[in-house]
């Protein structure tokens, strides 16, 4: 561990990348701890169950050691710690409590809504399908949203968009496809085509491979 970085516990492509992804965007540094998501084993020893009983990503241990879990929370403190002024957001800019909201309805009605079911191993078929039939209506909110914007809260990028791209990034393991949203479609290959969010994806893939975790389906 770095000392006086924050340390991100982090399953690769697992919902924690999208703690990176604004990491990155925000110039935010970040030590990242791999972790095994099935057997909660952590790369450099130890568990995950030591330090978030529950488990899960994401879990971000600041330099206080004071620790956050819920990605939300994790992307909101990320997102306030950032030295770019165009980036930074703390609950006295304008446009805060859009921020909340779409955080919002990235965690509940797209992640554990639709992922939490669909990649559920033992959720039978007919559930799964039933699950991403609650699909289009979200897709369609976010279409008309994105009509006369590039982002989630308007010309500029935020956590919230970060949580919202790590969707795209396992939309098509989910056998999920926006193509016919034209606007979400646009803005889904504006953000993965950003540089920064490539690398990580590219570079999150290469360690899901080593680590042989086979979690996601394909
Ligand atoms: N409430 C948590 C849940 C996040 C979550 O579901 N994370 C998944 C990975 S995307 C996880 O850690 N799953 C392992 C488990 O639940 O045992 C949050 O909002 O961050």
């Amino acid at each position: 561990m770095t000392k006086d970085l924050p340390t991100l516990y982090h399953a690769p492509l697992t919902c924690s990348l999208a703690s990176r992804f604004a990491a990155a965007e925000g110039g935010v540094p970040l030590t990242v701890e791999y972790l095994n998501l099935r057997t909660k084993e952590l790369e450099n020893g130890g568990s995950l169950l030591d330090i978030n009983p529950l488990g899960q990503v994401s879990t971000l241990r600041l330099p206080t050691g004071e620790l956050l879990t819920e990605t939300a929370t994790v992307l909101l403190w990320i997102q306030s710690q950032s030295p770019n002024q165009e980036y930074r957001r703390t609950p006295e800019d304008d446009d805060y409590f859009q921020l909340v909201r779409w955080l919002g309805f990235c965690a509940t009605e797209l992640h554990k809504q639709i992922f939490r079911v669909v990649f559920y191993q033992e959720a039978t078929d007919q559930v799964k399908e039933r699950i991403r039939g609650l699909a289009p209506k979200r897709f369609e909110l976010l279409d008309n949203h994105l009509a006369d914007k590039q982002y989630l809260l308007g010309e500029k990028v935020s956590a919230a968009d970060a949580y919202l791209t790590w969707f795209f990034v396992l939309a098509r393991n989910a056998q999920l496809d926006v193509s016919e949203y034209k606007n979400l479609n646009a803005y889904r290959k504006r953000m993965l085509e950003r540089p920064l969010i490539q690398e990580l994806i590219n570079s999150d893939r290469d360690k899901y491979a080593e680590m042989g975790e086979a979690i996601i389906p394909d």
